[in-house]
C-alpha cells in the first residue's frame, strides 16, 4: 500500500454496471466479450477500491423479466452489495435500447410511448430509492431527430417539462430524498439530441415547477463532442448550484462518442476538471461512464477500470502540487486572478457614481491598459510542467 494512487472508498469512485459490463457490441461489430454478471462487477469493483455502482433498470433486471425473476435479480444484487459494502448512489432508466423508444421516450411523438416511458422510469425510481440512491440521472439519448419537420422542438420541450414536473411530483408525494440530474449530449444515437449541452440543460431546468430537485450530470466526452470545454461547463454548473453528479471519461475531439477511460483523450482538460472539482469542494461521487475498448478481454476491462481511478488520483495530486507551488502562486498574482475576485463596483457604488468617475472613462489611459501583458503563458507552462512531471 505504498502506492499513493491506490483508491479507497473514501475517494467516492463509482462505476455504471453498463461500463465494465459492456460486451463490446458496436454499430459495426458483434460483442467481443461475454456478458458480465452484475454480482461479479460488484465484487471486482469493490476489490479495486471503488465506493459504489450505478445501474440502468435493464442492466440489473433483463428487459421483460417476470416478477419472480425480477425479485431474484434484485436479491442477488443486494446480497453482493451487503457482502462488499458497495453503495448505489445513483440509478437511471434505459429509455433507448428497446425499439419502442426509436423516436424518443418523454418526447416521442406517440403519446402511448411517452406514458410507457414514465411508467418504466417510476418503476425504477422505486427500486433506486430502495437501494439507497440519492440521484436519478436522465439521459435522453433518443429524445431528438434526424430531420427538421419530424420534431417540433418547442412542443417536445413542453412534453419534456411535463415529464420532469410529473416525476418531481411523484418523488415529493412519496417522500423520497431523491434529486434528478439531466445528462446533456449533442448527438448519437439521434442526429441531434434535445438539451445538447450543459448550458441548454441549465436553462431548461429553470423552467420546471421544481427546479430545486433537478440539476445536471455533465459527461466529459459529451461536452467535448460539441467542441466545448468541460471544465468551463462544469464550473458554470457549480456556479448555478446544479452539479448534482458527474460522468468522467475520455474523448479526443469532435467525433463519435469514444467513452475512453478517464484521463485518456484530452488530458489537459482532465487536469483542469480535477483541479476544479477538488478546489470547488464537490462532494458527490466521481462516477466513471466509460467503455473498455472492444479490443480488451476481461483482464483488460479491469485494467481499464482501475486506470480510471488511478488517473483521477494522479491528476488530483498534480493539481494539488500545482496550487501549492510558490511560483504558481506568484504567477497567479502576476496574472491578476486576485483582481478578478474584486467586484467591479465598490460597496454602495451606483451607476450614477460610475458615470461620475472620470478615472473610469474620460481620464482612463486606455493605451497603457492595452499594453499590459497578462502573463498567462508563464502560468500555463507551470501547469504543463506539473502535468508532464517535469516540475
Ligand atoms: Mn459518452
Amino acid at each position: 500500500m505504498t502506492d499513493p494512487f491506490t483508491p479507497t472508498p473514501d475517494d467516492r469512485f463509482t462505476f455504471g454496471l453498463w461500463t465494465v459490463g459492456w460486451p463490446g457490441r458496436d454499430p459495426f461489430g458483434d460483442a467481443t466479450r461475454p456478458a458480465l454478471d452484475p454480482v461479479e462487477s460488484v465484487t471486482r469493483l469493490a476489490e479495486l477500491g471503488a465506493y459504489g455502482v450505478t445501474f440502468h433498470d435493464d442492466d440489473l433486471i433483463p428487459y421483460g423479466s417476470g416478477a419472480g425473476a425480477r425479485e431474484a435479480h434484485v436479491k442477488r444484487f443486494r446480497q453482493a452489495l451487503d457482502a462488499t459494502g458497495l453503495k448505489v448512489p445513483m440509478a437511471t432508466t434505459n429509455l433507448f435500447t428497446h425499439p419502442v423508444f426509436k423516436d424518443g421516450a418523454f418526447t416521442a411523438n406517440d403519446r402511448d410511448v411517452r406514458r410507457y416511458a414514465l411508467r418504466k422510469t417510476i418503476r425504477n425510481i422505486d427500486l433506486a430509492v430502495e437501494l439507497g440512491a440519492e440521484t436519478y440521472v436522465a439521459w435522453g439519448g433518443r429524445e431528438g431527430a434526424e430531420s427538421g419537420a419530424a420534431k417540433d422542438v418547442r412542443v417536445a420541450l413542453d412534453r419534456m417539462k411535463e415529464a420532469f414536473d410529473l416525476l418531481a411530483d411523484y418523488v415529493l408525494g412519496q417522500g423520497y430524498d431523491l434529486r434528478f440530474a439531466v445528462e446533456p449530449k449533442p448527438n448519437e444515437p439521434r442526429g441531434d439530441i434535445l438539451l445538447p449541452t450543459i448550458g441548454h440543460a441549465l436553462a431548461f431546468i429553470e423552467r420546471l415547477e421544481h427546479p430545486e430537485l433537478v440539476g445536471v450530470n455533465p459527461e466529459v466526452g459529451h461536452e467535448q463532442m460539441a467542441g466545448l470545454n468541460i471544465a468551463h461547463g462544469v464550473a458554470q454548473a457549480l456556479w448555478a448550484g446544479k452539479l448534482f453528479h458527474i460522468d468522467l471519461n475520455g474523448q479526443t475531439g469532435i467525433k463519435y462518442d469514444q467513452d475512453l477511460r478517464f484521463g485518456a483523450g484530452d488530458v489537459r482538460q482532465a487536469f483542469w476538471l480535477v483541479d476544479l472539482l477538488e478546489s470547488a469542494g464537490y462532494r458527490g461521487p466521481r462516477h466513471f461512464d466509460f467503455k473498455p475498448p472492444r479490443t480488451e478481454d476481461i483482464d483488460g476491462v479491469w485494467t481499464s477500470a482501475a486506470a480510471c481511478m488511478r488517473n483521477y488520483l494522479v491528476l488530483k495530486a498534480k493539481a494539488a502540487a500545482f496550487r501549492a507551488d510558490p511560483e504558481v502562486r506568484a504567477a497567479l498574482t502576476a496574472a491578476r486572478l486576485d483582481r478578478l475576485a474584486v467586484p467591479t463596483l465598490s460597496p454602495g457604488e451606483s451607476v450614477t457614481d460610475l458615470l461620475a468617475d472620470r478615472s473610469a472613462f474620460e481620464d482612463f489611459d486606455v493605451d497603457a491598459a492595452a499594453r499590459r501583458g497578462m502573463a498567462f503563458e508563464h502560468l500555463d507552462q507551470l501547469a504543463m510542467d506539473h502535468l508532464l512531471g517535469t516540475r
